[in-house]
């Protein structure tokens, strides 16, 4: 299957390379490290037609590239750019021009100057750890010798990254230029694209002032000037360019020369928003120390504003993305680096720039195919660290039809209408450069823009004293104020540690356990819905997904959508509502899209998400709450498991679904977002005398957890199959759907598997190292030992089971009972392999 298939044809089951066209014709917008290493890659992979235009002069074409110091740190909370920037050091280390290398692997070396940023470098060894890269919490003394011209009186600790180092981001364009010209690509400099052309919601050709380019495929790697690419296109390209300073020092007295000790790593001083390298010369040796601060206000740059290459060196500007150094804004990072380094006491700032880079709402790149204007690709947003490794994802993903890596956090799809703004681009764009350095909570949300999106029971919720978090603009209370009292009545929990206290509230455990003995309503309105409907929609969605949908209408199916690779891309609920209408429940944006992409003209598709809403209703007492409020029986035998109806409740039509993401009796009840807040309140009111209480996502991630349901994009992605997941069980093999022909009976080498901490105080939260006795000492009962086995996908304490649950991908072998350890802050913390499902095996609270 090639991304050039037409809408209607079904993907491929098996076997994707007959619709590709030989070689098509690829147009690539920008000559930086990005559209170089993209032609390299694609070159690589057979794509020989490829066109690269560059604005610029090729040697220095002027972009964030030209002026790059290129520190390569590895590490992030995001497996997938971590993946990205090992493969960019593998490949920088492999790049020479002239003999020159491209990649100096002089290591990474982050600072601690406060407890809480100590703290935090643990986290990051954990992460580090959890992706394969080398990296250690160091004392200060360590600090001192790798860096000697630091005050160690301030330093409390460090990271150390011994992969980590200084890409030559310009030389390494060239070298992947080069390759790729070698392989039939053409480069062409003072090329500037002044419009995109299109037919039938395709791309056509690229226009330039030089003459216009006919193109298959068009690839937008401009750098922050994506969004004038994308406008070209009619395609909004949520990045917003910032200008970030950065400066040398003159020569340091009595450094450098023959006397210059082993290069020196890169440094970060996480703490006051600087980074540190070095700049020896070639000859001579005097050394310089290039200094980049994000402490500095934010200044946002037009990209539409930016003027043409010969304009700004006209102007005296050394290239279009570097504007004059404001000394004001430098002032107090001076201080900070005189501080830290006290050489730099005897020394002053040689030369300065505001360079411009790209800035996203959630900091990520973003990736991938428009869904407006097929064959039109974004591969913005891109650091030099992550780009070799992006460059190899979207090659795969325009040759083979997918990428070989989860891509979902990159997804240029990811972004809902309301977060496409031009308003949210830039306020979160500019948030995101104030927090690059700061230490975050995976739960903590971005004060602003809030709220954006609320649910029709908002107010309600707001008057039960919710505490909001935010999802996709969603609010989404974690708990509810109002059920304090409650924890009054529960046995007293294990005290936290200030991290995982972060975000958490006892009163999660009560809201837990009103939903085990009780009844509860969770809002699940940012649940995504889509109706699909149309003569051909059953036959469609019964080929797209794993499950057997031909079933009577009122029927629920649990089921997945699989990449031709048999990757989990999402696993869906399909209701049959009619003879042709199906509601499905999804995840990510990407599932409208890929339904969307495929889908043939008797096929209709929307996303009802924003219109309507959700309550779940769940909990023993939740039919004795419901059954009043309707004339339908709601009895077990009437309206069984996994069964839909559209009634009425009270006043309010409703479609009710019989089944639980927290397994416990009860249903998902949808209506209009007009009768939301009619809807919530009639519940309510009819729950009064049953004890009900409204319960939010902290309890409800932590009964899903002991129920073992799956949450895709955290515990599984579609560079798992089903059977290795956990959820073969929704695999039909005697039917066809795209991914069967992948699937194979080979046992799975690696498992989703199920951990609890055996202390039932010890608490564990998510992306944390697991280190397993190798299969041979787990039999001779030895200790954990060595490398990590595998990594930590959700976790959550059960209060049910008064123990912390952690799932996590992990070597098959390991049998029930295993012991292993979880790296937390540098902690080794025991925990035990598993049987899942983990509460109610026999299914007896939900069938009955
Ligand atoms: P660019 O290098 O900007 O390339 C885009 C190209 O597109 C340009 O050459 C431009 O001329 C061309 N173009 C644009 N419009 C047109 C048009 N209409 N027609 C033809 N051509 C066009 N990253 C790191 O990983 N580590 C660091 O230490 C680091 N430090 C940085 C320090 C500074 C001061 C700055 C500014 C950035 C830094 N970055 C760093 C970020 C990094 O430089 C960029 O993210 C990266 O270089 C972007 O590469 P690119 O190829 O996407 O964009
Ligand atoms: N509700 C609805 N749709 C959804 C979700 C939801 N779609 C996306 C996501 N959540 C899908 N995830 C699940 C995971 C598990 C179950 C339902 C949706 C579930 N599984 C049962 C089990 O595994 O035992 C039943 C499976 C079966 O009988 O086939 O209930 O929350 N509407």
């Amino acid at each position: 299957m090639s991304s050039t298939l037409e809408k209607g044809s079904t993907p491929a089951t098996g076997s994707t390379s007959e619709n590709r066209p030989h070689s098509p014709r690829v147009v690539v917008v920008g000559a930086g490290i990005v559209g170089c290493s993209l032609a390299d890659e694609l070159t690589a992979r057979g794509w020989t037609d490829v066109t690269v235009l560059e604005q610029g002069p090729l040697a220095t074409p002027g972009g964030s590239t030209s002026h790059a110091p290129g520190l390569v740190f590895q590490t992030s909370p995001s497996k997938t750019l971590a993946e990205f920037a090992k493969y960019t050091v593998e490949k920088f280390l492999s790049l020479d021009v002239d003999g020159v290398p491209c990649f100096h692997q002089v290591g990474g070396l982050e600072l601690a100057t406060t407890p809480e940023r100590l703290a935090e470098l643990h986290r990051r060894a954990g992460y580090a750890a959890a992706w394969g890269i080398g990296g250690e919490v160091v004392s200060t003394a360590r600090c001192k010798e790798l860096w000697p011209l630091l005050d160690e009186s301030v330093v409390l600790g460090g990271l150390h990254t011994p992969d980590d180092g200084l890409a030559r981001a310009l030389l390494a364009s060239h070298a992947q230029m080069e390759r790729a010209i070698r392989r039939g690509a053409r480069f062409l400099e003072r090329h500037t694209v002044t419009g995109i052309e299109k037919e039938d919601g395709r791309v056509t050709a690229v226009v330039t002032d030089q003459g216009t380019f006919p193109a298959d495929h068009v690839v937008s790697a401009a750098g922050f000037w994506g969004p004038v690419i994308g406008r070209m296109a009619g395609i909004d390209v949520p990045l917003q360019p910032l200008a970030h300073q950065y400066a040398k020092t003159e020569p340091l007295p009595g450094q450098g020369g023959a006397t210059t000790e082993a290069p020196k790593p890169i440094l970060r001083f996480q703490d006051r928003d600087l980074y540190f390298r070095e700049h020896t010369e070639e000859e001579g040796g005097a050394l310089r120390i290039g200094i980049g601060s994000y402490a500095h206000r934010p200044m946002p740059v037009d990209p539409f504003a930016i003027l043409p290459y010969d304009e700004a060196r006209a102007r005296n500007m050394d290239m279009p993305s570097s504007f004059p150094f404001t000394e004001e804004d430098w002032a107090p990072s001076w201080e900070d680096c005189r501080r830290l380094l006290p050489s730099l006491r005897e020394a002053e700032i040689e030369e300065g720039f505001n360079g411009v880079f790209s800035f996203t709402p959630d900091g990520m790149p973003v990736l991938g195919e428009s869904r407006q204007l097929r064959g039109f690709w974004l591969a913005e947003a891109v650091w030099v660290t992550h780009s070799a490794g992006v460059a190899r994802a979207v090659a795969e993903w325009m040759v083979d039809g997918r990428p070989s890596l989860d891509l979902h956090e990159c997804d240029l799809t990811r972004f809902e209408d309301a977060q496409r703004s031009p308003s949210y681009i830039r306020e979160r764009g500019s948030q995101q450069f104030v927090e690059v350095y700061d230490v975050i909570h995976p739960l903590q949300p971005m004060e602003r823009p809030r709220p954006l999106r609320v649910s029709p029971f908002y107010a309600r919720q707001q008057q039960l004293g919710a505490y909001f978090l935010e999802g996709g603009g969603w609010e989404r209370p974690h708990w509810y104020e109002a059920n304090a009292p409650l924890v009054d009545t529960l046995d007293a929990l294990p005290e936290r540690d200030a991290w995982s206290a972060r975000h958490w509230s006892p009163i999660a455990a009560a809201e837990a356990r009103a939903t085990r003995e009780k009844v509860a309503l969770y809002d699940m309105t940012p649940l995504r819905r889509l109706e699909v409907s149309g003569p051909g929609a059953l036959d469609f969605l019964n080929r797209m997904t794993t499950n057997n949908l031909r079933k009577k209408p009122g029927s629920v199916t649990y089921t997945l959508l699989l990449d031709e690779t048999g990757g989990v891309r999402s696993d869906l609920t399909v209701a049959r509502l009619a003879p042709d209408r199906f509601q499905v429940g999804a995840n990510s944006p990407a599932d409208l899209d890929r339904l969307t992409r495929y889908a043939p003209d008797d096929v209709h598709i929307r996303d009802i998400t924003s219109g309507t809403c959700c309550v779940g209703v769940w909990g023993p007492l939740a039919r004795d709450l419901v059954q009043p409020l309707t004339r339908d029986d709601f009895s077990h035998e009437a309206f069984g498991y996994f069964r839909a109806k559209e009634t009425y409740l009270g006043h309010v039509p409703v479609t009710a679904m019989r089944l639980s993401y927290v397994g416990e009796l009860g249903w998902e009840l949808y209506t209009t977002a007009d009768l939301g807040l009619r809807l919530w309140d009639t519940l309510w009111e009819a729950g009064q005398g049953l004890g009900v209480v409204a319960a939010g996502r902290s309890a409800f991630n932590s009964l899903r957890l002991e129920k073992g349901y799956r949450a895709w994009g955290t515990d599984m992605t579609d560079e798992h199959n089903p059977y290795e997941a956990g959820v073969g069980f929704a695999v039909r093999t005697d039917k066809e759907f795209v991914g069967r022909e992948a699937l194979t009976d080979a046992p799975p080498t690696r498992r989703l598997t199920p951990l609890l901490l055996d202390d039932p105080a010890a608490v564990v939260l998510g992306k944390e190292p697991v280190y397993a006795p190798t299969l041979d000492s787990a039999r001779a009962g030895g200790a954990p030992i060595g490398a990590p086995a595998g990594y930590v996908t959700s976790a959550s304490y059960g209060y049910t089971l008064g123990r912390c649950i952690a799932y996590a991908w992990l070597p098959a072998g390991l049998t029930t009972g295993t012991g292993v350890h979880i790296a937390y802050f540098g902690e080794k913390v025991p925990a035990t392999v598993a049987e899942e499902p983990l509460f109610d095996p026999k299914m007896t609270r939900i069938r009955r």
